[in-house]
């Protein structure tokens, strides 16, 4: 098996996760890192002991001509930075949110494809195994044809702590976090064709808003509720599990707070828990989705050797920004707005 070579740009708070995940990829190494913070830049390569830094992207694709460039930066930059990658030839993987708005996430699935550059947008919740089981139980059959469906996101963790900029983007919790909660809706019930939602900020430090509530209607007599919250204090607090609730025509799937999976069908209910590992570089409660940034790496060096396009690809992704876009502009108005099917 060939090596494949990566490079990836910006090492903050998220990219330290990604780094210990290409580690348990087989066959693949990343050989040089970029950031404009040298502090930053100085930290974390010293900790992964990659010495090839460059505070420069251009510079650093130029000099290194990786495998692939994985890009850990926030939005701002996406779009600068995978036009880059596409003019260079470099096979790319982008962080959510993919891009600010549909239109610069178009051009840049425009440009990858033109370029014929592999593009894969890091979206890892539908790569946590909970919910991976999730839609294994819904293709078993069990619970015949799903018709309503909910994906939960509960929380008053303190994001702002690890991620300050979380607190001074207009936009918040459905850019950031309900992002993620539309794609696993379109993942386990398909896409969407209109949606009604409501936004709130009920924290008064921020600037965006901290609560959403999104119906959405699949077509065929199907719809689903997608909630998050950053603003809910519970007894236990759940962070960051996705809950989710599916009813079909002959049983239901309940994947409840403990990673606990129950699935009820006219032979009876099935109970199973579905923690995630708890990898040797995870901590809770972030093991979740720190398992899942392995299993979505994994999956991207198996579409590249293969020649395949990953499940989370950049023009997939753009069903999931026209769906976050949809609910801002419901919210905005009041009333229901249709969602572009721009993969029909
Ligand atoms: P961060 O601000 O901690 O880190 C970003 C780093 O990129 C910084 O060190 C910054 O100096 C560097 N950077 C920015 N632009 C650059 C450029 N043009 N060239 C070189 N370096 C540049 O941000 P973060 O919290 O690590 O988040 C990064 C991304 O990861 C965000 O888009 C965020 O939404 C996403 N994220 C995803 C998950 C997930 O589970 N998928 C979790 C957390 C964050
Ligand atoms: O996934 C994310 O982008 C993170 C978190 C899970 C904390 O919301 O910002």
């Amino acid at each position: 098996m060939k090596e494949l070579r990566g490079a990836l740009i910006g090492c903050g708070f998220f990219a330290v996760n990604q780094l210990h995940g290409w580690k348990d990829v087989p066959g693949v190494a990343i050989v040089s890192l970029c950031d404009r913070n040298p502090e930053r830049l100085k930290l974390v390569g010293e900790q992964f002991g990659i010495t090839a830094r460059y505070n420069d992207a251009r510079e650093m694709l130029a000099a290194e001509r990786p495998d692939f460039v994985d890009i850990a930066t926030t939005v701002e930059s996406h779009r600068a930075l995978v036009e880059l990658a596409a003019s260079l030839r470099i096979p790319v993987i982008c962080q959510k949110p993919f891009a600010r708005t549909l239109g610069d996430a178009k051009a840049m699935v425009e440009a990858c494809g033109q370029a014929q550059v592999p593009l894969m947008v890091h979206e890892n919740f539908r790569w946590q195994s909970p919910i991976l089981k999730v839609k294994r139980a819904i293709d078993e059959g069990l619970i015949g044809k799903p018709f309503w469906g909910r994906v939960s996101f509960r929380s008053a963790y303190d994001v702002f702590s690890g991620q300050p900029y979380l607190a001074e983007g207009e936009r918040f919790i459905v850019e950031d976090l309900g992002i993620h909660a539309l794609d696993v809706a379109r993942f386990l019930l398909g896409d969407a064709q209109d949606v009604s939602a409501r936004i709130a900020r009920v924290n008064p430090k921020i600037k965006g808003e901290d609560v959403a509530t999104a119906l959405l209607n699949h077509g065929n007599d199907v719809a689903s509720v997608v909630d998050c919250s950053y603003a809910t204090l519970l007894e236990t607090e759940p962070f960051p599990e996705t809950l989710i609730e599916i009813d079909g025509s002959e049983g239901t799937i309940r994947l409840n707070r403990g990673y606990e999976l129950v699935v009820t069908s006219r032979k009876g209910t099935r109970r199973e828990d579905v923690s995630p590992a708890l990898l040797p570089w995870a901590s809770r409660p972030w093991h979740n989705i720190q398992e899942s940034v392995l299993l979505i790496q994994r999956h991207w060096a198996d579409c590249l050797r293969a020649g395949r396009e990953p499940d989370t690809s950049g023009r997939d992704n753009l069903q999931t920004l026209a769906l976050v876009e949809a609910v801002y502009a419901s919210a905005r108005t009041g009333g229901t707005v249709s969602v572009p099917g721009l993969l029909r």
